[in-house]
């Protein structure tokens, strides 16, 4: 197999064309939107994450590496296009379904087609070979399909890429033979077998984990306020355990996986599936936590400044999709506060993002909903002297305590419900 057509440029299909670029195929990396296919051309990454634009130097100059926006003949492709959610809670297939749709025509006999996208089970099986097999050619006999779900963290991706174990389901044995001996011209990591339906499943159980666990975690957050403890300490000392890992709780959980993808396991089994559903309302209902958090320190019926640093989805990316800082900011507003949000890396944003001092000018509390690094080495005193009140709400258990009530703060660390 020498050429290969991967279909969405994003955060994933991007570093993937990359590195099977610089790994000796020849490349073709189609999107649909054009600025990213001139930008890509010109030799920028579009795709915010670190080491990227390093990576598609190199893999641009080996000249395996070309864009644009319709899929060529190649004896691979890889669909590596979003699955959003949409208003039932349902996975929104169509961009699986027109990526699928539009290699099919491109297929020769041997041709490999890899599903990257997280998608329900059953997706290959039941929605990806049909279109395939429209083209005339049988799957399993004359050209193959895979499932081999990405396990990148954003932020570390260009590592993980290479490092992580992966899994590769194949529609049928050839199938898997197929797409194992693809990624393994990258893949340091282990690469493990399956059928197709079991690897679709397997990534909706990883994120499905994090997001029960973390849904733990705020529950006991939730009781450590009412025995009167710090759950942080904890939640650190029950992991000294050694078969316990409880993950963190905070203001929710954001992001386009982790609070999208245990609903599309419930899609496929309503009925089976109270605890998935109980944890994606529980993570939900955090901002809500926050806002009765605030309740107690501001009156917010006043219509006092409320400062949001940080609205990100987690600490040290750009990334704001699904932020519980936005639902918290909706929150406040119709409370009737003023809200000023700060973010030293998001871009763009749902309200208007200002400078630091500007964001706590008149402020009557600080609240910290993502923790990024930037935070931990600001001037207080600088910030101290902009503000109506003194006050920081940090939902991360980030800040020093101790700093920040040296310079006159009241500090509420959401968790530390110690005495
Ligand atoms: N969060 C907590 N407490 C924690 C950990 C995270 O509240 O202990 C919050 C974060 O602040 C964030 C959200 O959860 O709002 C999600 O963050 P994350 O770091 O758990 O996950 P993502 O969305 O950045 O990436 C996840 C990863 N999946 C797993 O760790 C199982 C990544 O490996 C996947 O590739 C990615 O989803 C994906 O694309 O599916």
């Amino acid at each position: 197999m020498k050429t290969l057509c991967i279909v969405g440029l994003g955060y994933i299909g991007l570093p993937t064309a990359c590195m099977f670029a610089t790994s000796g195929y020849r490349v073709h990396g189609v999107d649909v939107n054009q600025d990213v296919i001139d930008q890509l051309n010109s030799g920028n990454s579009h795709v915010e994450e670190p080491g990227m634009n390093t990576l598609l130097k190199k893999a641009m100059d080996s000249g395996n590496l070309k864009f644009s926006n319709t899929p060529i003949n190649a004896d691979g492709f890889v669909i590596c296009v979003p699955t959003p959610i949409n208003a039932e809670k349902k996975a929104n297939l169509d961009y699986v379904i027109s990526a699928s749709k539009s290699i099919a025509p491109f297929l020769s006999d041997g041709s490999l087609v890899i599903l990257e996208s997280t998608v329900p089970p059953g997706t290959c099986r039941d929605v990806v070979k049909p279109i395939l097999e429209s083209s005339g050619r049988t799957v399993g006999k004359d050209v193959f399909l895979a499932y081999c779900p990405e396990r990148v963290i954003p932020g570390n991706i260009i590592k993980e890429i290479v490092e992580n174990d992966r899994i590769v389901g194949g529609i049928d044995e050839q199938s898997i033979k197929k797409a194992k001996m693809l990624y393994s011209s990258f893949v340091k990591g282990k690469i493990y077998e399956t059928d197709a339906t079991s690897a679709e499943m397997i990534k909706l159980m990883e994120n499905t984990y994090r997001d029960v666990n973390i849904a733990l975690a705020n529950e006991f957050a939730m009781i450590g306020e009412k025995v009167g403890i710090n759950i942080w300490n904890a939640i650190y000392l029950a992991n000294k355990h050694p078969r316990v890992n409880i993950h963190l709780p905070g203001p929710g959980v954001g992001g386009h996986c982790i609070p999208i993808v245990p609903w599309f396991i419930v899609e496929k089994a309503r009925e089976c599936t109270p605890l998935i559903q109980a944890a994606r309302r529980i993570n939900d209902n955090m901002p809500r936590k926050i806002l009765e958090y605030l309740r107690n320190m501001v009156d917010l019926t006043s219509k006092p400044v409320i400062t949001i640093w940080g609205v990100a989805f987690k600490p040290n990316t750009d990334d704001a999709s699904f932020s519980p800082a936005t639902t918290i900011i909706h929150l406040l507003m119709a409370e009737g506060a003023i809200v000023k949000a700060h973010d030293p890396l998001v871009k763009k944003y749902t309200v208007p993002l200002l400078d630091l001092h500007e964001s706590t000018k008149n402020s009557e509390c600080i609240v910290i909903v993502a923790n990024h690094d930037y935070y931990k080495s600001i001037n207080i005193k600088g910030i101290a002297k902009t503000m109506k009140c003194k006050r920081i709400l940090d939902t991360r258990n980030s800040i020093e305590k101790s700093k920040w009530e040296s310079e006159g703060f009241e500090v509420f660390i959401f968790g530390d419900f110690g005495n």
